[in-house]
């Protein structure tokens, strides 16, 4: 397989510049790059299609540049957005460059002949002064043209939003960049979401009439899923590669809830998996969908490569939990992450120094109406505290019952989960 023959199995290509792309990337090392605006202080999964773009290139032998967007990210770019972005200020900016930043350095190999940069464009299109760039620049923008695409038309047409002249001007700055990393990095390719393509194309241009540079394109698609929702949101919003925002439990969740009718396309799309790997798992979706296997591979492979190793054995064993699992080597920061749906009480670890009784207790936090009703459930072997069945109408609850945080995990049956804190 060549690179364009992956890439094209893995669904990556939207769109090319030219046809004779793949063909000369199989010639020459070919140094490309893709964008990341510093809108927010961590990237979501939406831009792990490009990132691991970036990361197939290098695999193959080229040369990835990553291009945080500090200088950027202080304008706006208006591609695919309905309305004016608030802007940000220079502060929130910068803090949102360095969390992204680290964010990229985890995927790209920064070592060895085609090692990867990663580069904020701050560094130069801060340095730019007005005048030299309007007569340098500007004069090979067409307003005619620009007026025609997509993005502005859109926000002239909407009278209620707009478009300011401040975000007008985004696409000479993207443009200006690739000009300049041509120059400086002998950069011949861009690459970008399918909201990018005139940023991209634009940028072509202007390399070609300034420094007569040949350069390509090429866009990766936009995800879907299958039954027309958006990709990527969670009833909580945005599933972020930030650990802090999304907890790899719940990003590893995430993944493992996905539809069978997603699950083969988002293997190839986020996973390094080969057709040989790929291949069984899709066939169990459709032999073995309840085992759901493919689900598994998916979820521990994107957390992996995300979050580590560390943190993919916890979000593993965390999943477990809800299903019988062992508790006790959770920490007080992922039971709460687990069981943050289900009902709970607070009370106080008073209640434990005078030896309580567990029913009573229990009828106390809510967990059951009547004492009666609580022994039936443990005559029937049907009550757990923390996955282990209760055998004794007497059993007692102890200090030693505490799991980390003070918790305690209360099961009614095979699924009902209640949650008691001690404090
Ligand atoms: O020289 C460049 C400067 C900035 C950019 C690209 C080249 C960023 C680009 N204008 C942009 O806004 N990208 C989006 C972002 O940063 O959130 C998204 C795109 C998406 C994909 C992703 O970045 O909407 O399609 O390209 C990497």
């Amino acid at each position: 397989m060549t690179l364009f023959d992956e890439l094209n199995w893995r669904g990556f290509v939207k769109q090319m510049t030219h046809e004779e792309l793949p063909a000369v990337l199989e010639k020459e090392p070919m140094t490309l790059y893709c964008g990341f605006d510093p809108t927010a202080d961590s990237l979501h999964i939406g831009s792990l299609l490009p990132i691991l773009g970036l990361a197939h290139f290098q695999r193959r032998g080229h040369t990835p540049i990553a291009l945080v967007g500090g200088g950027t990210g202080l304008i706006g770019d208006p591609s695919g957005k309905t309305q004016e972005r608030a802007m940000l200020s220079r502060d929130d900016v910068q803090r949102n460059v360095e969390g992204i930043r680290g964010q990229l350095e985890r995927f790209l190999d920064f070592d060895g002949a085609n090692a990867a940069r990663l580069i904020n464009n701050a560094d130069w299109l801060c340095e730019i002064r007005l005048l030299d760039f309007l007569r340098d620049i500007g004069k090979y923008f067409s307003i005619n043209m620009m007026l025609n695409r997509d993005s502005v038309r859109m926000r002239l047409e909407d009278r209620d939003h707009g478009i300011s002249y401040t975000e007008f001007s985004y696409i000479l700055l993207q443009s200006y960049d690739f000009l300049y990393l041509n120059e400086k990095y002998g950069c011949r390719l861009q690459v970008g979401g399918a909201d990018q393509w005139g940023n991209i194309v634009s940028g072509m241009d202007l390399a070609r009439r300034l420094r007569n540079a040949e350069t390509f394109g090429m866009t990766f698609p936009l995800v879907t899923k299958a039954d027309g929702s958006k990709f990527g949101k969670s009833e909580g919003g945005n599933i972020w590669l930030d650990a802090e925002r999304t907890s790899p439990y719940r990003f590893y969740q995430f993944w493992l809830n996905q539809a069978d009718a997603d699950v083969g396309r988002y293997l190839r799309y986020f996973t390094f998996l080969s057709l040989e790997e790929i291949e069984p798992l899709e066939r169990a979706l459709v032999e073995r969908a309840q085992e759901r296997a493919a689900q598994r591979r998916l979820a521990e492979e994107v957390t992996l490569l995300v979050h580590g190793e560390t943190a993919l054995d916890n979000a593993v064993r965390a999943s477990r939990a809800m299903f019988g699992g062992d508790l006790s080597a959770l920490d007080s920061v992922t039971l709460r992450d687990v069981f943050s749906e289900v009902p709970s009480a607070e009370l106080s670890t008073g209640t434990l120094d005078r030896d309580a009784l567990l029913l009573e207790v229990l009828v106390d936090a809510g967990v059951f109406a009547s004492k009666g009703e609580a022994r039936r459930l443990v005559r029937n072997g049907g009550l757990y505290v923390n996955n282990q069945r209760v055998d004794a109408e007497d059993q007692k609850l102890t200090g030693t019952c505490l799991l980390s945080g003070g918790m305690v995990v209360v099961r009614t049956g095979k699924k009902n989960y209640f949650l008691l804190k001690f404090t």
